[in-house]
């Protein structure tokens, strides 16, 4: 059995972002796939009662620790490895205030548009997602300034908060309708930055369930 597991599955941007850190740091690490667009196991009071309460996925398990929520699992990695990590209480507040940003405003409405896009029987309603893409237009430029003239978010090396900021933008554009590394050029040359990051992978790569109905 691998050191860590991590409930997850291809088409998860939030699962996406503890895979990704998992492999980046070089951990032992396996994926434990769940079913979540057939059985949607997660919604069942089973898995609400052993694997998370919340019902969500990523959950990682570490020994005898379950650990949710990708902010947390990105901050226990790198305390336990030193990688990743933000150095100094002013760059980890940093650090979380873009990670807070991220989970609500950026991939936080990213994943449900590609949802409801892609995913979602019936599929979701114009109008919705004409107000998400509204929201995701502007919370992308921010980045997009923040990103210009500098490496990454915080400081200059890489840290969980450009690793939760990846979440779905490494999805192909056409589950999008849009391209976000072109129509913002300073997210664009991040997400070349991060690619470069030895361990990088893309997530249909790393973890299961792609393409659907494949495990
Ligand atoms: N803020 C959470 C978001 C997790 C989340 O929303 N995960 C989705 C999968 S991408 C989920 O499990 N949703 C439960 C459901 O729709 O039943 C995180 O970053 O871990």
């Amino acid at each position: 059995m691998a050191e860590f597991q991590l409930y997850c599955f291809a088409q998860s941007g939030n699962a996406y972002r503890a895979a990704l850190m998992l492999n980046l740091i070089g951990a032992d690490w396996e994926p434990v796939w769940i079913d979540f667009f057939g059985q949607g196991i997660q919604r069942t009071p089973e898995y609400r009662t052993d694997v998370n309460e919340m019902g969500e996925v990523p959950v990682l398990v570490h020994g005898k620790k379950k650990l949710t929520q990708s902010g947390v699992i990105l901050t226990y990695l790198a305390k336990r490895t030193g990688k990743f990590k933000p150095e100094g209480e002013d760059d980890e507040l940093e650090a979380l205030r873009w990670m807070i940003f991220d989970n609500q405003k950026v991939n936080g409405f990213l994943g449900p548009f590609r949802f409801l896009k892609n995913f979602a029987k019936p599929p979701g309603d114009p109008a919705v997602l004409a107000f998400l893409k509204g929201r995701i237009d502007g919370n992308l430029a921010i980045v997009n300034k923040r990103l210009t003239g500098r490496k990454f978010l915080v400081g200059d090396k890489p840290t969980i908060a450009d690793i939760s900021m990846t979440g779905y933008l490494y999805y192909p554009a056409d589950e999008f309708g849009f391209d976000i590394a072109k129509d913002y050029p300073a997210i664009g040359a991040w997400l070349e930055r991060m690619k470069a990051l030895p361990g990088w992978k893309r997530p249909y790569d790393l973890m299961p369930g792609y393409p659907l109905g494949k495990t």
